[in-house]
């Protein structure tokens, strides 16, 4: 997890102080770069404690193509409370984007289906994409998609090797010290769920940034991390049964020995 650490680092050093939406002031750089190995373990952070299930059900939740919290708090996860209306409604986020983008004419595009097909089909396409940012509806959301697009890519078959699916994120705003992690997570494991329904091995997840923020009630916290010593990563396991993406359930995902330091607290920017 060295790239997440070099880039705490970096916000640190280069920052500029920024006000920001939430009225917290932030360190912000902007434009940034991390790759991650799939191949190489789980890239789930070591220097501090993350709560797995939260991501695993958010991303589940994404995939369900649900935009209301109750499905997450009924799993005891509540990490999207703070931005639901009393009906527990975000509007047209995510999950909506992803699987019914609709289109002017009145029908919906279900692009998770698309470019698991298109992976299958035509692996060497280079529009595997999949935007949650509707220009049209970004005013209707409860938060504007911080994940905005990510890009499949496939690396052919070598005499070294299998087929490997590669995933580019391009995120517009990066909480670094309390979205980033999970965010890198959870793509890592939709890259893994990809590629097991599309019969490819595993290759990078590249986390691109457009505004890369540490939040100014975070200073401390993230120096705390500083000084402690990445660990060996975990790995993941997927029940190899499940051939569809929309088949996965919680108990199909399991990230195994994950050993990491204690987790550290910090307060969330509404
Ligand atoms: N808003 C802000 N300010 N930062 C974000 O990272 C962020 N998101 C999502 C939407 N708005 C955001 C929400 N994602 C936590 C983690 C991710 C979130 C929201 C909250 C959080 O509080 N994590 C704690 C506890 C986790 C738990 O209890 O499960 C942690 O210590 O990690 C980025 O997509």
């Amino acid at each position: 997890m060295q790239p997440y650490l070099d880039l705490l680092d970096r916000v640190r050093s280069e920052g500029v102080r920024k006000e920001d939406r939430t009225g917290t002031g932030t360190l912000s750089v902007f434009g940034h770069q991390m790759r991650f190995d799939l191949a190489a373990g789980f890239p789930a952070l070591t220097t501090k404690k993350l709560h797995l299930r939260s991501i695993i059900g958010e991303l589940l939740w994404f995939l369900r193509g649900d935009t209301n919290v109750r499905w997450l708090q009924e799993r005891g996860i509540s990490i999207w409370d703070e931005w639901a209306d009393a009906d527990g409604d975000l509007g047209p986020v995510y999950g909506h984007q992803w699987r019914s983008w609709p289109t002017p004419d009145g029908r919906t595009i279900d692009q998770i289906a698309r470019v698991v097909e298109g992976l299958r089909t035509n692996p060497d396409s280079r529009r595997h994409i999949v935007s949650a940012w509707n220009v049209a509806e970004v005013d209707d959301m409860a938060l504007p998609p911080c994940h905005t697009l990510f890009q499949f890519y496939v690396a052919p078959a070598t005499d070294d090797g299998p087929a490997r699916l590669s995933c580019q994120l391009y995120q517009r705003s990066a909480d670094i010290f309390l979205g980033v992690p999970f965010n890198i997570a959870s793509y890592a494991l939709l890259t893994h769920m990809v590629a097991q329904v599309t019969d490819l091995a595993v290759g990078d997840f590249v986390h691109t940034m457009g505004d890369a923020h540490l939040y100014l009630n975070h200073l401390d916290q993230a120096a705390e991390q500083l000084t402690r010593v990445p660990g060996a990563l975990p790995t993941l396991w997927l029940n190899p049964d499940v051939r569809a993406i929309d088949a996965f359930e919680l108990e199909d995902i399991e990230v195994r020995d994950y050993v990491a330091a204690p987790s550290i607290k910090a307060p969330i920017a509404v």
